[in-house]
């Protein structure tokens, strides 16, 4: 008796050992607060897996990332130019829709877009603009237009996000040009413009814009409208708005690099992230607009009533989504390193 429940003892510990040692993991990489903590634990419960989660502040930065050769990453979340740009480069693998039966969820509008023509290797996660996001109660008056970034009043007191497809997409709106365009005496024009705001910026950043902002350093920031949203949530202080002049609209996307070590379980996590349920999670949490119809029930009627969340077709007609640049790419590159250093 005693031997048997010794043994019985023996193999417990002997299968405890192996079920941690053998646990699955997932390595996700995403932006910053672009999730509910709670839908990633309860992930691991239900799937009795590990999820490591990393973050980066712009596209350019996880494509740097896995043109470095970055093996580990299971699921990455580039956005629409930057899909493109990822399969030109062999960097993504395809997805297996049989794996991911929750895509039939997503509206149409999102399925088959230009930077993935037969949505082979991305699924599309959330949507939204930049904008300008400002402490109202300070400034005393609202703001409309991305001139406000130039006016002296606010010298020294405006971060822009360190982001140059996002900064070049500011100075071409208020140009009056699209944010994709290539040609170089338009692209001085907009340098200059850019060169001729550095008086008033405080930094190019991306990920510290909220404590500058909820510390008063910061008194405007160009940013995304969910990130601006949870500012607002914490200190009414705050605004924002999309500029009359229009912004970058972005689709930020779900995709598995081609190295990604646990494919498989990639895709029950995208499939995951796409149920209604968790998606309205996600969406209270964010404050980003996701393409599930059927999530919006589950959406609080704050968020889901907000036009700068959910952009009316008048808005997103004056927005523009960033395409892939090709060869001139470098061209922008050369100009922001420029930018930056002065
Ligand atoms: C999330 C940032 C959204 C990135 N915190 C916009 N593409």
């Amino acid at each position: 008796m005693l031997k048997t429940s010794l043994s019985l003892m023996l193999l417990a510990i002997i299968l405890i050992g192996c079920g941690s040692k053998d646990e699955a993991v997932l390595n996700v990489y995403n932006w910053s607060d672009y999730i509910d903590p709670t839908v990633v634990s309860d992930f691991e419960k239900e799937y009795h897996v590990k999820v490591v989660y990393d973050t980066f502040a712009s596209n350019e930065e996880l494509l740097a990332k896995l043109e470095g050769g970055a093996q580990g990453y299971d699921v990455i979340f580039p956005s629409d130019y930057m899909v493109a740009i990822m399969v030109e480069e062999n960097l993504l693998a395809p997805i297996d829709a049989s794996q991911v039966p929750n895509t039939k969820g997503i509206d149409p509008k999102f399925i088959n877009s230009p930077y993935d023509p037969h949505s082979i290797y991305s699924v599309p996660f959330t949507y939204g603009t930049s904008g300008l996001g400002y402490n109202y109660a300070e400034i005393g008056e609202e703001l409309d237009s991305w001139g406000a970034i130039w006016d002296p009043k606010f010298k020294g007191r405006i971060l822009l996000l360190d982001d140059m497809r996002e900064v070049f997409g500011i100075a071409y709106k208020y140009l009056g040009y699209s944010v994709n365009n290539i040609d170089p005496a338009r692209l001085e024009e907009a340098k200059q413009l850019l060169m001729d705001q550095k008086v008033n910026l405080l930094k190019y950043e991306s990920t510290m814009n909220k404590d500058l902002m909820l510390t008063r350093e910061a008194l405007i920031s160009h940013y995304w409208a969910g990130d601006m949203y949870q500012v607002i949530d914490e200190d009414s202080s705050f605004a924002f708005t999309i500029p009359k002049e229009g912004a970058v609209l972005f689709t930020d996307c779900m995709a598995v690099p081609a190295a990604a070590p646990h494919k498989e379980l990639a895709h029950k996590f995208i499939n995951y992230i796409l149920r209604p349920d968790i998606a309205g999670r996600i969406v209270n949490e964010v404050w980003y607009a996701m393409p599930i119809p059927a999530a919006m029930e589950y959406v609080d009627e704050e968020i889901s009533s907000d036009p700068n969340i959910f952009p009316p077709d008048d808005v997103l007609a004056r927005c523009e989504f960033l395409t892939d640049l090709g060869d001139f790419n470098q061209v922008m590159d050369r100009a922001w390193t420029e930018l930056k250093m002065k």
